[in-house]
């Protein structure tokens, strides 16, 4: 498999074509962002933890029976992906009250969630990504009534195989983010990260944060936390 041209470039990774038009090549690279780019910053090493934390947990996901554009992981910061059309959504999974939810809500930050709670954001960075309905995503034909179904299931369905996978690294799954395609033959698949650029984790024991709202609040390096996660999910 040859790398041709690059595709997309977003925030923390690039996509190349390769001489398979059903597959891409993503690059993971080192640029934190936060704040939908406010804050931009690069991090050595950064890339190959989340390439390898996502390589890993799309593995896992796999052998639970959950389809995801994952091929295979080709270098530290590498991996080969399928071609999917992406719905412009974020898909955000909450267990335990924090970040947006707790600031717009007024829930205490750390509140156990009764159920999990799902939430839809417009992928739109000029609008700086906001939340949005059912009815908006029909309104807005960001994805048909049944695609949202199975949208929504798989993303639970996600959550409780995660929920099982952190435990036993003795992590909370506070909350995460997920990201959907469509196959040419209409398939909805996983996509895009699961990394802790995209998840809340806290440890069980302790509650340090092993995730970038450490860097979003500037409370250190990032580096030895991801690498702890990677650590604790290479033991599994
Ligand atoms: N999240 C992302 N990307 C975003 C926004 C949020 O991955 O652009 C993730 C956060 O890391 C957190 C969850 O795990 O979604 C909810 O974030 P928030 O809405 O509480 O900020």
């Amino acid at each position: 498999m040859d790398m041709k041209e690059l595709l997309y470039e977003g925030k923390a990774k690039e996509l190349y074509e390769t001489d398979d038009p059903d597959t891409l090549w993503v690059k993971y690279k080192n640029q934190a962002t936060a704040g939908n780019g406010a804050k931009k910053e690069t991090i050595e090493g950064k890339g190959k933890l989340n390439n390898q934390i996502t390589s890993l947990l799309f593995e896992k996901l796999k052998e639970k029976g959950i389809p995801s554009h994952f091929i295979k992981q080709l270098s530290e910061t590498e991996q080969l992906i399928q071609k999917v059309e992406m719905f412009p959504l974020e898909v955000v999974v909450r267990n335990v009250a924090a970040g947006s939810f707790s600031r717009r809500l007024g829930v205490e930050e750390g509140k156990e969630l009764s159920f999990p709670v799902l939430e839809f954001y417009l992928k739109k960075d000029e609008l700086n990504d906001p939340i949005i309905n059912e009815d908006h995503v029909k309104e807005l034909a960001l994805a048909a009534e049944g695609e949202v179904v199975k949208i929504k299931n798989q993303a639970l369905e996600i959550n409780q195989v995660l929920l099982k996978l952190f435990k036993e690294m003795n992590i909370r799954l506070v909350d995460f983010k997920l990201e959907f395609g469509k196959t040419s033959d209409g398939s909805i698949v996983l996509a895009d990260e699961i990394s802790p650029d995209t998840c809340r984790l806290w440890d069980l024991d302790t509650n340090d944060r092993l995730d970038k709202d450490v860097f979003r609040k500037d409370l250190g390096d990032i580096i030895p936390l991801y690498q702890e996660v990677l650590t604790r999910l290479n033991q599994l």
